[in-house]
């Protein structure tokens, strides 16, 4: 490994303390190196707050040093003046000599500007930089300012012979696959994502209450679908969506983008997670599998290709999934 690739590391590694509080805008981190020697380091707390190389400058004590200093940043520093002033104009003003960069910045506000910015003040600026894993932070973000969609999880619990449910009525309670364990990765999964999102069928059998109240973090914003006009959310605890678009999965996700969500976890039921899968506008799923066989019952969404990973929890087991025809993001939007 290089030595741009070792402080990249670190930055990465600073990055992933904003990891939930952030959104809408990206996880960043940043390192300030002097001779060898890190002076400074920062990373982007929360929205609304500094962004990471406003932090990294701030932390750096003998200021002098800097203009014989490189700066680390996971992501392309802005060019705007959004809730904060543009990080290009900062790393000029500061007199830093070198920028060294991990992942481009695709949002409309910035797309090469700052980067152009570094260069025709003279700075030194180096991209590409562990590229991949810097995008990797932030697959919401990514997704969101190339595709123009959110990021979409999909989750289900199964039986090992495929049933979501048991055949029961709406007064039953519905059938449950998690474990307590597992049950709060499922919260934390909730915490990570901006919506989470069902189908009115799951909202009239199952009344979920869609928190994340068993892990730490902020409630995602709740979603129906309402094709049919059956669902009533008195307390207007619930965002309806398909009453007046065409029901289709492209129609779901510019609604929630025109909201401002970046991610949404689709939590059911098999007819709405089946819909996901079928229009190929998903990007990654997590499927938990109980031991239990329930002979018949309601058959679980097909999703017919190889795990990239899996989590012996218990009994259970959870498999997670990359939607293997996801567009690349170097493309454009594709949603109008
Ligand atoms: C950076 N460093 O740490 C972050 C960046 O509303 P603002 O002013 O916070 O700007 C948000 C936008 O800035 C966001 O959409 C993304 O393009 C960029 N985020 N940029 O140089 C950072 N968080
Ligand atoms: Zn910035």
């Amino acid at each position: 490994m290089n030595i741009d690739e070792r402080f990249m590391y670190r930055a990465i590694q600073l990055a992933k303390n904003g990891k939930g509080n952030t959104s809408p805008n990206p996880i960043v981190g940043a390192v300030i190196v002097h001779d060898g020697t890190i002076i400074g380091e920062g990373y982007h707390r929360r929205c609304g707050e500094g962004h990471a190389e406003v932090n990294a400058v701030a932390s750096v004590t003998n200021r002098s040093l800097l203009k014989d200093s490189t700066i680390y940043v996971t992501l392309e520093p802005c060019s705007h003046y959004g809730r904060t002033p543009p990080c290009a104009e900062l790393i000029i003003d500061s007199g830093i000599r070198r920028v060294v960069i991990g992942s481009p910045d695709p949002s409309d506000k910035v797309n090469g500007r700052g980067i152009n910015m570094l260069r025709k003040a003279g700075i030194d600026v180096t991209t590409g930089i562990l590229e991949r894993e810097c995008r990797k932070l932030n697959p919401a973000f990514m997704t969101c300012h190339t595709l123009g969609r959110p990021l979409v999880t999909l989750k289900w619990a199964q039986s090992a012979d495929g049933y979501i449910d048991r055949k029961r009525t709406a007064e039953d309670t519905p059938s449950i696959f998690s474990t307590p364990v597992t049950a709060a990765l499922s919260h934390r999964l909730r915490t990570l994502n901006d919506a989470i999102m069902v189908g009115s069928g799951t909202m009239l059998y199952d009344r979920p209450s869609l928190t994340a109240r068993l892990w730490p973090g902020h409630n995602p914003l709740r979603v129906t679908t309402d094709r049919s006009g059956v669902i009533h959310s008195p307390d207007n605890k619930f965002t309806i969506l398909g009453r007046e678009d065409d029901g289709s999965t492209a129609s779901y996700l510019k609604a929630l983008h025109d909201k401002g969500i970046t991610s949404v976890l689709v939590e059911g039921g098999a007819r709405l997670l089946q819909s996901f899968i079928d229009s190929g506008m998903w990007d990654t799923a997590r499927v938990e599998v109980a031991p239990t066989a329930l002979g018949d019952g309601v058959k679980a969404p097909l999703l017919c290709i190889r795990p990239t990973e899996s989590l012996t929890v218990g009994n259970n087991c959870i498999y997670y999934y990359d939607n293997p025809d996801k567009q690349s993001l170097k493309t454009t939007k594709n949603i109008k």
